[in-house]
């Protein structure tokens, strides 16, 4: 990674901290673990929110990540190293969203999950309080 992972991201005390970017990725479950481990492992602060995605109505994860600019990259290149794809077959008689249900599948259907989907947006300002 290049960085050195003893020295704190930003300020551990309280006050104004220096988070520019908050990266938003929604992850399945399965790969949830390991993506923590290595976040806190490479010295990010991450926090993990339980959500379920609108189509499958599954449960997944979305992890956010305050960072520096000059982090999301490396954050980008661990979520793509511990984020992997999956084809996932829905059932017809799966619990799907109504606008899913709607179409009337008599097959199982193939849906490509993931890797992950990230959003990374600006914070204004970020307070330790
Ligand atoms: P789900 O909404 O449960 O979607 C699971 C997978 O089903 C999707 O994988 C995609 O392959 C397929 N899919 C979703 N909506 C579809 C549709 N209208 N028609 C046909 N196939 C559809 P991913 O695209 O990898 O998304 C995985 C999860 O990431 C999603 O779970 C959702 O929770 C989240 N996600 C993806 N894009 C998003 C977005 N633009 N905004 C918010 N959440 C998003
Ligand atoms: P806090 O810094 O007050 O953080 C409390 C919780 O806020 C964190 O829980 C995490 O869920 C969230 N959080 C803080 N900064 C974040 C960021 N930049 N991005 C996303 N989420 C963030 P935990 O991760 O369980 O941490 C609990 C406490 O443990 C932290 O309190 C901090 O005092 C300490 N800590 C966390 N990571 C550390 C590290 N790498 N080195 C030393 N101490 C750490």
């Amino acid at each position: 990674m290049g960085t050195d992972s003893s020295q704190p991201r930003y300020p551990i005390s309280g006050g104004q901290r220096t988070i520019m970017k908050l990266m938003m990725a929604i992850v399945q479950a399965a790969d949830v673990r390991e993506l923590l481990d290595t976040l806190i492992a490479e010295g990010y602060r991450a926090t993990k929110i339980s959500t379920t995605g609108g189509f499958l109505m599954r449960g997944n994860a979305t992890i956010l990540v305050g960072v520096e600019d000059e982090q999301v990259e490396a954050v980008l290149a661990i979520l793509r190293r511990h984020c992997h794809p999956r084809h996932e077959f829905v059932s017809p008689v799966a619990p799907l969203s109504e606008a899913a249900a709607a179409r009337r599948w008599t097959q199982p259907l193939q849906v490509e999950v993931g890797g992950t989907t990230v959003f990374v947006l600006n914070v204004e300002r970020s307070e330790h309080l």
